[in-house]
């Protein structure tokens, strides 16, 4: 906030009816915004199948256009993250390299440029376990990257596979968060539960229509359900969408695992209040919020746009008129994400 503003706000403050008449006094809490996309020069194709040519050029877009609808929204930083699906579908051998000179593309091209308004997921070679806990831990130690965005299956495989244990240990190690995203459905799933819808409503319906949502939810709860969470107790699993479904679902889990899933250590909704957080990405909705208010609590939900698939001027609209408290907006608009990223602003 500058002097001037706050000189207006302090007055305003003191006259408290006045508040509101006074232009520019009413500053809404800066925001952090978690699940913001991007595409470097060398991974525009990875995310071609999947975006119109706008939506490209403004993944690839990191100067002033972005930085414009980041200011409009009073968004201070995005962390940004590879579009989907990322280095999910790559083959090792290819998304080995890519991945390394992606984060380092990330840091020292995107970050280094405008330090104070964007921060970075690493993105990862999940083909290849062992190389993706390596670049995960040379992305934070090294690159001050904030944790990792993971797009949903890696060859058909959900994370609490086996395979993938040395990713989560390396989260749990660094203390830093997963960002499970969606991915988009493997063939299979295409054929069998997409199909016959025509090419556009298919397609959708397979994404962001409910689709890659629900699998998205699944995939949390297999972690859970796994015992993931009991095998590493401190490892934080970030979920967008206002937790993809999984609030809807709370009472159900509990009425059909409570009683079965003997093998944890809790009870399976216990490790949503311990474990997970979500974020607003892509929903302005104010059921879905209030019930995602009620299950995770508002120190568990980080405001998101999912830039440049949702409007950030839009979202924030939502997000400033939602009747919460001031505390519970202050958490939620920056003070969960700074503390959970433990970013410096
Ligand atoms: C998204 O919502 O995050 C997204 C992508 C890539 C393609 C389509 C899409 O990351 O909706
Ligand atoms: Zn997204």
């Amino acid at each position: 906030m500058n002097r001037r503003k706050a000189m207006v706000g302090a007055a305003a403050a003191a006259v408290g009816s006045l508040w509101h008449h006074l232009p520019g006094a009413h500053s809404p809490a800066r925001a952090i915004a978690l699940e913001e996309h991007f595409v470097t020069p060398a991974t525009m194709d990875i995310a071609k199948g999947n975006v119109t040519v706008e939506l490209l050029h403004r993944l690839a877009e990191l100067s002033q256009r972005r930085l414009a609808a980041m200011d409009e929204a009073h968004i201070e930083v995005q962390v940004l993250s590879l579009a989907a699906p990322g280095f999910q579908n790559l083959d090792a051998p290819v998304a080995i390299p890519q991945a390394i000179a992606c984060n380092n593309y990330l840091r020292r091209q995107i970050i280094d440029r405008n330090p104070a308004r964007f921060a970075g997921w690493a993105a990862l070679p999940t083909a290849d376990p062992e190389a993706a806990a390596r670049e995960l831990e040379r992305s934070v130690k090294d690159l001050g990257l904030a944790g990792a965005l993971i797009n949903g299956r890696t060859q058909g495989l959900f994370l609490d596979h086996a395979r993938f244990d040395p990713i989560l240990a390396a989260a749990a190690d660094l203390d830093v968060p997963i960002y499970l995203h969606p991915n988009v459905p493997t063939k299979a799933i295409v054929d069998e539960y997409y199909s016959g819808l025509g090419p556009v409503v298919g397609k959708i319906l397979s994404l962001g229509g409910l689709g890659w949502h629900q699998e998205t939810a699944l995939h949390a709860l297999r972690l859970i359900l796994a015992g993931v969470f009991d095998k590493y107790p401190t490892l934080k699993l970030i979920v967008g969408h206002l937790g993809e479904g999984l609030p809807f679902y709370h009472g159900r889990i509990r009425e059909q695992f409570d009683s079965k899933a003997t093998h944890l250590r809790h009870s399976p909704d216990t490790y949503f209040t311990r474990n997970l957080w979500v974020t607003t990405s892509g929903f302005c909705d104010d059921a879905a919020f209030d019930l995602a208010l009620r299950v995770f609590g508002d120190t568990r939900i980080m405001f998101s746009v999912d830039y440049p698939f949702s409007d950030a001027t839009v979202m924030r609209g939502w997000f400033d008129a939602a009747q919460i408290t001031a505390a519970a907006r202050r958490r939620i608009a920056h003070a969960n994400a700074a503390s959970l990223l433990k970013l410096a602003i």
